[in-house]
Order: structure tokens, then C-alpha cells, then sequence
């Protein structure tokens, strides 16, 4: 067994003036308020939530049932689905709302409010979250059981269809926010509720004779387990998350057995069947990604988690062949993942169209718990590198500027008539909305970004790994010494990172830092005193650090161009443009209609032409040399005789692409025909 390289704690890290600390605010100032009220349907406009009512619902059910004893009658199973809320809010009946995994908007929110609390303490939210957890705690059964979705239709038809209604989902989700709201306030009370329901559901399956043998449709529960039992050192919770990830996609298919299987199984040929929940076939023989790319990556995770824990090699290559699979083939140059909406899936390798990718946010906040658990695994830079590519680029378009709307589906290209008149890209919205009936994104990005800096720095018992540049004091305990360094870093922006030792007394140890792939000319300097290595993309600088050391990275940050496989055909002779880590796009907000009449002129570097305001935030606008073809005369025909285009010189100013769409609705491309030469 060996645990060797884990994330910091978030006490570990108190950040310091710069992006991410205005990320970490922005999500303690308003998303998390914002979708406390969310969660209590009081937003107007809003999709509505249910979540919160669910539980309250399913809570008067168990008083019910504790009062009336025997005389209680359970309610019988009646599948609804999800229904629309009618208009008027007093006269709702009382039973279950929303989608069947509503309750994990709780799990997602606590979670969010346990890692700012940890930041930030603030005893009014804990107050709050206190409270909550009442509500929730509450719905749950004396057998431990808690999934409002079945508690309020009837407990005759639980763990009926694993493959689809998510109870083992909801479970992964309360076991995530449990252990966060333990470890932030030492209050034990949801926790012991999870491990509760961890307790119930191991008694229910595995491998032991009598246990049921089927695993989640939905994978969460594997990384969650797994979590629980670092924290609470429960050997039975890593147990029952490698029976979850070793039984998945054995012969018979535990599905075919459910209702449901039965009909997938007709509609799909053997080897086909259950890709989308990644149970094609057993977990170690996957080599390629595929079905629905959230649950993928969920999967990975637990499976790169069990892998380290375990030390097991064979469950490790099958990560390292998956990782490939998506970064080499199945990947966005924003780390989106998630080619086509239908099954919210991975596509074939290559297949990866820009105005009707699905590239759910969720999905890029999976490969990053899936970039964080390889680095864990094997510090190797590629990880970071994907990890930090997701971040700023596919992750973070999933918020607007201000908190206070949310993008579910990410895409590349977006044309916002066709978003209105094409079927096709229905799933593609031009502005981000406020809420989704539907609303797995927008707690995901407030609990990952309320946690950046555990997706930064990862320990061992001598080492200190940076993966993520971030400005902020970050300790490291050396026994009984505190080992301390601030860090003053300019990214995304600039590549300048200063690193100063700040604790009391000297310590010897390791710093590894991450060499970014993006940069192809860096320095170091105040090395001196350093034994240093360069090893898999991370320099490590050992020896004693003493206060006042400093250790400067330059990372040269060049504007560049980039280019797609030939095999990504939607990208075929086509450019785009990144600056560090950040990929950059046009809008018609700085360029007029049309976007599709430009064309790059590849041979010039792009400028900085100074700054953009957007939503009160200045961005960097780069200053694209291009040309624009001169639109033909009419000519009353669709199609006419060649004659050779005319095109006249251009610029094309490109944004940051996570802070596209937050000037209204308007064209947006991140690929361009490149022209090469004037
Ligand atoms: O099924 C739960 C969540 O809803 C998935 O992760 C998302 O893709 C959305 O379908
Ligand atoms: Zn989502």
C-alpha cells in the first residue's frame, strides 16, 4: 500500500492578490449565496431546484414514519421524471421534484461552503450550512438510506434501475461534501450521515455471497469511497470502491438484469453495449474513452485514486492508456472533452466539431480530477499541463464574469441565429443562463474553484510539488517544523513567478516546479544554493531554504499559434491562438458580424493592442494580423461562376476565451482559416 503524493490541505494555502483569489472571492461572494437561494427555489426567473424541498419533504415522511410505527404506509413507487414546476409555488403536492439526482446540488453546495468556510470562516454561512444539514439529515432512513428521489416514491422500487437513477451518484456526492464539511469545521454530523449511507450500501454490495453484485450507472461513488477512507481509514470503503470499478463491464452485464438493460441490450450489439456508462467491458481492458464523458472521467478518477492506494500496475496502465485516449484524440485546445451531445459523449477519435461540441463544463472539471489523481499517482508534467489547459479555458467559460450565470455546454463556435433555428445546436446557448433545470455545472465549478489550491500543490513526505502557478503563502509540514513560501505569480498572464521561503526556520526539502508545456524559453534564477534536477516536466530544487531565499521563474509567454491533427477535420488548415496557458477567441463584440469571412495571416506574430473591459474587468486583446474577404456583389443566385475572392487586410481581436459571452449575445470562433502569408 502507498499513499505517496496527495494534494495540500486547503489550510495549507491563504492566497494572495491575483486571479485566483478574485475567482475564490467571486465564489464566496456570490455564487455560493447565489445558489443557496437557488437551491430554495427564490430566484425568480430561475429554473427551479427542488433540492432542498425534496429533502424537506422526504424529512416529514421519516417523522411520519417514526411516529405512526407499523400504521406507516410507504409510499409506492411512482416514476415521474422530471416535471415542470407549475406557476404557482404554495400549491405544489408533496412529493419529489426535479431531476433523480436533485440532492446532489446539496452535496455540490456544502462542499463549495466547506472549502470557503476553510479560506474565509464566516459564521453566518456555517450557520446556514448548519442548518442545512439539518434538513438533510433528517430525510434519512434509520437503515441509513438517503435519496429523496426514492424516499419520497417509494422504497419498493430502490436500487431497481442503478443503471440510470443515481442513487449511488447522490451517495459519491454526500460523501464528497461530508468529508469537506468535516475536514473544514470539525462538525461530524453529515458525515456520520454519509458513512451511514456508505455503511448501508456496502451491506448491500459486493462480491460476498448475497450482495448484490451491480455498480453505479453514474460514477462518482469510486473517488468518494475513496476519499472517505483516507479520511476515516475505513478499510471497508476502499474495498467497496474497487468492488465498484472491478465489476464494472463483467460478463453477465449486471445491467441486463435490470428492466431497462433489457431494452438497451436489444437495441445494441454485444461490445457495444453500456459504453455509454464506460461497463462495455471490464475496466482494466478499456483503452479508449467513451459514453458519456462526465461519467468517464468520474470513473478514472476512482480508478487513478485505487490505483495509488493499491499500488496496483495493471489498474494503473489502464489510466495512463485512457488519459492518452482522451488528450491525444478526444480533447478540445480548451480541455473541453465531449464531442457530441447525443449521450453527452465522447465521440469517435478526432471527431471534434466546434459549433455543435457538447464539452460540458462538468466534463472538464472531471479531467481535471482525473489530471490531479495521475499527478498524484506520477508527478509528471503532461497531467499538470491538462489540468491547468482545462482550467483556465474550458472551466472557467462555464461562469460568467460576474457569478452570475452559467454555461452547461462550452463550445468552440457559436453562431447565436443557428443556436435559435438549428435543432442541431439546441444544446449550444449564446449567453450563459441563469440555472438549468438540469444543474450539475454550476455547483461543480463553485466547489472546484473554492478548492484550487489542493489542484496546486500535492506533497510527499520531503517534497512540495507546485502544478499550478498561483500567488499565495504555502506551508508545508516537516515534522515539527513549518516549512513556508510565498509566491508571487502573474499568471495567466505573465510568466514571472518569484518564490521566497517566509518560514521561521530554515528546512530542508524539496520544491518540484512545473515547467509549463506551453513554454519553450525559461529561467531560473537564485538557484545557487540548490541541488537541481529537471525531471518529467517539473524542476526540483533541493537543499535547505532558509527566510528571505527567493527563487525566480521566468516563463516566457509568447503569443503562438496552434494547430489541430490532420485527422481533427473541423480544424483542417484552420489556426488558433494561446498566450501561456490561456487559448484566446474572437468575438463579434470587437469585430462585427461574419466572423467567418476572416482569415489569419499566420505569418505575423500577434500584439497585445492593449486592453478590453469586460463585465469591470480589464483582459489582455490581442491583435491578430488577417484578411477579410470583400463580400461578393449580389448576385441573385446561390451558387455562381469561380472567381477569385477578393479579400482586404484586417484585424481580428481575440479575447480570453473563458470570458466570451459577457457582452450579450454575439458570434464567437476560436478556429481560423489560416492564409499563411499577406
Ligand atoms: O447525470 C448527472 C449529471 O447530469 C451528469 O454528470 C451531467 O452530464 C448531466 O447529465
Ligand atoms: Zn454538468
Amino acid at each position: 500500500m502507498g499513499n505517496k503524493n496527495h494534494p495540500i490541505s486547503l489550510r495549507q494555502f491563504q492566497a494572495a492578490d491575483g486571479f485566483w483569489k478574485e475567482k475564490m472571492e467571486l465564489v464566496r461572494r456570490e455564487v455560493i449565496p447565489y445558489q443557496w437561494e437557488i437551491l430554495n427555489d427564490r430566484v425568480e426567473g430561475a429554473s427551479p431546484s427542488f433540492c432542498m424541498r425534496n429533502f424537506k419533504v422526504a424529512g416529514r415522511l421519516m417523522k411520519e414514519k417514526r411516529e405512526k410505527g407499523d400504521a406507516f404506509e410507504e409510499p409506492v413507487y411512482t416514476f415521474r421524471g422530471f416535471e415542470a414546476l407549475p406557476e404557482d409555488m404554495e400549491h405544489l403536492e408533496d412529493r419529489f421534484y426535479g431531476f433523480v439526482f436533485q440532492d446532489s446540488d446539496f452535496s455540490k453546495w456544502i462542499e463549495a461552503v466547506a472549502y470557503s468556510l476553510v479560506s474565509h470562516p464566516d459564521p453566518e454561512l456555517e450557520r446556514t450550512a448548519d442548518e442545512a444539514i439539518d434538513v438533510v439529515c433528517a430525510a434519512q432512513m434509520e437503515n441509513g438510506y438517503l435519496d429523496t428521489y426514492y424516499i419520497i416514491n417509494g422504497m419498493d422500487r430502490s436500487f431497481s434501475n442503478l443503471k440510470d437513477h443515481h442513487e449511488l451518484y447522490c451517495l459519491g456526492h454526500l460523501i464528497e461534501g461530508a468529508v469537506a464539511y468535516y475536514q473544514a469545521t470539525g462538525k461530524d454530523r453529515l458525515l456520520k450521515a454519509a458513512m451511514k449511507f456508505a455503511d448501508y450500501i456496502e451491506s448491500r454490495f459486493g462480491q460476498e455471497d448475497g450482495k448484490c453484485k451491480g455498480y453505479p450507472g453514474h460514477e462518482i461513488a469510486e473517488m468518494a469511497l475513496v476519499r472517505l477512507y483516507e479520511e476515516t481509514g475505513q478499510e471497508r470503503y476502499l474495498k467497496l470502491a474497487r468492488y465498484f470499478i472491478d465489476e464494472r463491464g463483467r460478463q453477465p452485464y449486471y445491467w441486463d438484469c435490470e428492466e431497462e438493460g433489457k431494452q438497451s441490450k436489444a437495441a445494441q450489439s454485444e461490445g457495444e453495449r453500456y459504453q455509454y456508462y464506460q461497463a462495455h467491458r471490464p475496466v482494466r481492458e478499456q483503452d479508449e474513452a467513451v459514453g458519456h464523458a462526465v461519467r468517464a472521467v468520474y470513473l478514472y478518477s476512482g480508478m487513478a485514486d485505487v490505483a495509488r492506494i493499491t499500488d496496483d500496475a495493471q489498474l494503473k496502465e489502464a489510466c495512463r492508456r485512457l488519459w492518452d485516449s482522451i488528450v491525444q484524440e478526444k480533447m478540445y485546445i480548451t480541455g473541453a472533452i465531449g464531442g457530441t451531445h447525443i449521450g453527452e459523449s465522447f465521440s469517435f477519435p478526432f471527431d471534434l466539431p466546434n459549433d455543435t461540441a457538447y464539452a460540458e463544463t462538468c466534463a472538464s472539471i472531471g479531467l481535471m480530477f482525473f489530471a490531479r489523481r495521475m499527478l498524484e499517482m506520477e508527478p509528471d508534467a503532461a497531467y499538470g499541463d491538462v489540468m491547468e489547459l482545462a482550467l483556465y479555458n474550458s472551466v472557467l467559460s462555464g461562469m460568467a464574469l460576474d457569478g452570475k450565470s452559467f454555461f452547461y455546454v462550452n463550445p468552440l463556435e457559436v453562431l447565436p441565429e443557428a443556436c435559435h433555428k438549428d435543432e442541431r445546436k439546441f444544446h449550444v446557448k449564446p449567453v450563459r443562463q441563469k440555472w438549468f433545470g438540469c444543474a450539475c455545472c454550476p455547483p461543480n465549478l463553485a466547489r472546484l474553484i473554492s478548492s484550487i489550491p489542493t489542484y496546486a500543490y500535492t506533497e510527499n513526505e520531503d517534497t512540495l510539488f507546485m502544478h499550478l502557478h498561483l500567488s499565495g503563502e504555502v506551508k508545508k509540514q516537516l515534522g515539527s517544523q513549518t516549512a513556508s513560501f510565498l509566491v508571487e505569480s502573474g499568471m495567466p498572464w505573465d510568466g514571472k513567478v518569484t518564490i521566497t521561503y517566509t518560514g521561521e526556520k530554515a528546512a530542508a526539502m524539496k520544491l518540484a516546479v512545473r515547467i509549463p508545456g506551453w513554454c519553450e524559453h525559461w529561467q531560473a534564477d537564485g538557484l545557487a544554493k540548490f541541488q537541481c534536477s529537471e525531471e518529467k516536466g517539473y524542476y526540483y530544487l533541493e537543499g535547505t531554504w532558509e527566510q528571505g531565499c527567493q527563487v525566480i521563474f521566468t516563463f516566457e509567454m509568447e503569443t503562438r499559434f496552434y494547430q489541430a491533427d490532420d485527422r481533427v477535420r473541423e480544424d483542417i488548415g484552420k489556426v488558433a491562438v494561446m498566450r501561456g496557458p490561456v487559448v484566446y477567441c474572437a468575438e463579434e463584440a470587437d469585430n462585427g458580424t461574419s466572423l467567418h469571412l476572416y482569415q489569419i495571416l499566420s505569418s505575423s506574430q500577434p500584439a497585445q493592442a492593449g486592453e478590453v473591459t469586460i463585465a469591470g474587468s480589464h483582459y489582455p486583446l490581442l491583435n491578430v494580423s488577417a484578411r477579410k474577404k470583400v463580400k461578393a456583389e449580389k448576385a441573385g443566385r446561390l451558387y455562381t461562376k469561380y472567381k477569385k475572392p477578393e479579400y482586404e487586410p484586417a484585424q481580428l481581436y481575440m479575447i480570453p476565451y473563458f470570458a466570451w459571452a459577457n457582452r450579450g449575445e454575439n458570434e464567437m470562433a476560436v478556429w481560423f482559416t489560416d492564409a499563411g502569408m499577406p
